[in-house]
């Protein structure tokens, strides 16, 4: 088992089995099984519940973690209590879009496979009809490729890794127009709540993202927004390092604000000062988006909780 994800009432599960090829020669083929919930989630920190279809029953739906070189070998089940159908579109895969990606009617399952060949981080989500829909009520989530080199000068271990999503809040669920059309959204999500990390701006946020001072904390960010580019930046730092759509080789340095466009996945690696505790908001600083719940805080502290962004503490929920 290579990596196994629960969240809540669960639903991705990945395993791992060996593939018998010459080369690349750590290959796998990794399992991994997604089931389409139309169902209520809360998306602010007061509990205002949400008739949103997701994948896994929450948003964004569960981190797929794979190798570059990997078979994702994926089977999305759409069960027969649903209304509406459903399918997935990987950002990570170059099949065809009309058959891989084609949708499942309710009590139906899609099975597709597909080879990660790129590293970096790629958005997912549904593409059935109508799709802005179904990406606007909360089907949507990441792929990490780790890069087969694994960890270099040019891509360094990082002490903590933290994944964001930004999606747009539509509170009218069933008006697919106004979502097309931009209309009528009121707030940001941030891995499906509104200032979901920001005890600043939400007194009742009970989370917030952590590490020790010094410590390289990387990123992953995922543009989500029906319409919107996001304008991502560290207020009080600068992106040491950002990796477009994650990719090692495409490093460039010292960036204060790096703008998303839709659909569009990064990777951004932050060092705060070592010699003190600081705190840093992450925001779309496209203040339309932040002050409607795009900002996210973190704190550098000695004390920083040891579990935060490590392993499978790296989308707290
Ligand atoms: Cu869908």
């Amino acid at each position: 088992m290579q990596y196994l994800k629960r969240t809540g009432v669960l639903t991705a599960l990945l395993a791992t089995t060996m593939v018998f090829s010459a080369a690349p020669a750590l290959a796998k083929t990794v399992k991994v099984t997604m089931h389409a919930m139309e169902t209520t989630v809360k998306i602010d920190n007061q509990g205002t519940e949400y008739p949103a279809w997701t994948f896994g029953g929450h948003i964004p739906g569960p981190v797929v973690r794979v190798k570059e070189g990997d078979t994702v070998d994926f089977e999305l089940i759409n069960p027969a209590t649903n209304k509406f159908s459903h399918s997935m579109d990987f950002h990570a895969a170059i099949v065809d879009v009309l058959k891989e990606f084609a949708p499942a009617a309710p009590g139906e399952t899609k099975r597709f496979k597909f080879d990660a060949k790129y590293p970096g981080v790629f958005m997912y989500h549904c593409g059935a009809t109508p799709m802005h829909q179904h990406i606007a009520r909360g089907m949507y989530g990441i792929i990490i490729v780790d890069p087969k080199e694994g960890y270099t000068k040019q891509y360094p271990k990082p002490d903590r890794e933290y994944v964001l999503v930004q999606g747009q809040f539509f509170p009218n669920a069933d008006d697919d127009h106004a979502m097309m059309e931009n209309m009528g959204w009121t707030n940001s999500l941030i891995n499906g709540k509104i200032f979901h990390y920001d005890p600043v701006h939400d007194p009742d946020a009970t989370l917030a993202l952590a590490a020790k001072p010094g410590e390289r904390v990387r990123i992953f960010y995922v543009n989500a927004n029906v319409n919107l580019p996001a304008a991502i930046h560290p207020i009080a730092g600068i992106w040491d390092r950002v990796y477009i759509n994650g990719n090692p080789r495409n490093a460039i340095y010292g960036v204060a604000t790096y703008n998303l466009a839709v659909s569009e996945a990064v990777t951004l690696d932050i060092v705060s000062p070592a010699d003190r505790p600081t705190n840093n908001a992450i925001v779309d600083h496209a203040m339309s988006a932040a002050m409607r719940g795009a900002i996210t805080v973190l704190m550098n502290t000695a004390d920083a909780d040891p579990k935060m962004g490590k392993g499978d503490n790296i989308l707290p929920r």
